[in-house]
């Protein structure tokens, strides 16, 4: 017969299991390549995170472990990826600073992020080499509250949406009229893009974003 001491322990162990929320390790892979897209139906050379822009979102909660591979597939053109807003504490080396916090990730190779999302909250990824976040190297990182706690306020739905300005020229044809002299200024966007993250794919003719 089992003592009653110990019967008194195993509810006990079982709630001790439960209550230390195990924070989770999460993985991507990505591939970064140059395609045609037309988010705005204008058909120009976008940079894409495995065939969207803007890219995957990064889903997580509180204290999870983010592990993402990403791999440069441009064919002349180094990347870096930051993560904006993530404290990055004690991985300095993983925010994505080319030049400061990393060298650059050289076409044809992969380099692994690893960080700790330890505060709930919405941010975005971007690139950090060139002028690449104007080609669409971009996303979300939503972070949300461990497992079993609440937010402090009521609400219907959660919606995000990235609000980038879009130009029809290429990032290169930006970068030689703004380091000209005399400066030559771009002009105003295209069009001011606004992307749900979310959103399900649509369709220009063959050209899908996500
Ligand atoms: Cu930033």
């Amino acid at each position: 017969m089992v003592p009653v001491r110990f019967l008194l322990l195993i509810p006990l162990i079982a709630l001790l299991n439960g209550y230390g929320v195990e924070a989770r390790i999460r993985r991507y892979k990505w591939e970064v390549k140059n395609e045609f897209k037309s988010p705005d139906c204008y058909r120009k050379m976008v940079i894409t995170i495995n065939g969207r822009t803007p890219g995957p979102t990064i889903r997580a909660q509180q204290n999870d472990t983010i592990i993402v591979e990403v791999t440069n597939s441009l064919f002349t053109e180094n990347i870096a990826i930051h993560w904006h807003g993530i404290r990055q504490i004690g991985t300095p080396w993983f925010d994505g600073s080319e030049g400061i916090t990393q060298c650059p990730i050289l076409p044809g190779t992969t380099f692994k992020y690893q960080f700790v999302v330890d505060r709930p909250g919405t941010y975005v990824y971007h690139a950090h080499y060139g002028m690449q976040r104007d080609s669409g190297l971009y996303g979300s990182i939503i972070v949300g509250l461990p497992d079993g706690e609440s937010e402090p306020f009521a609400y219907d739905y959660d919606r995000n949406i990235i609000l980038n300005d879009w130009y029809h020229n290429s990032t290169t044809e930006q970068a030689v009229g703004l380091s000209k002299v005399p400066f030559q200024w771009i002009g105003e966007p295209q069009v001011d893009i606004s992307l749900p993250v979310f959103q399900v794919n649509k369709c220009f003719g063959d050209d899908c974003f996500m």
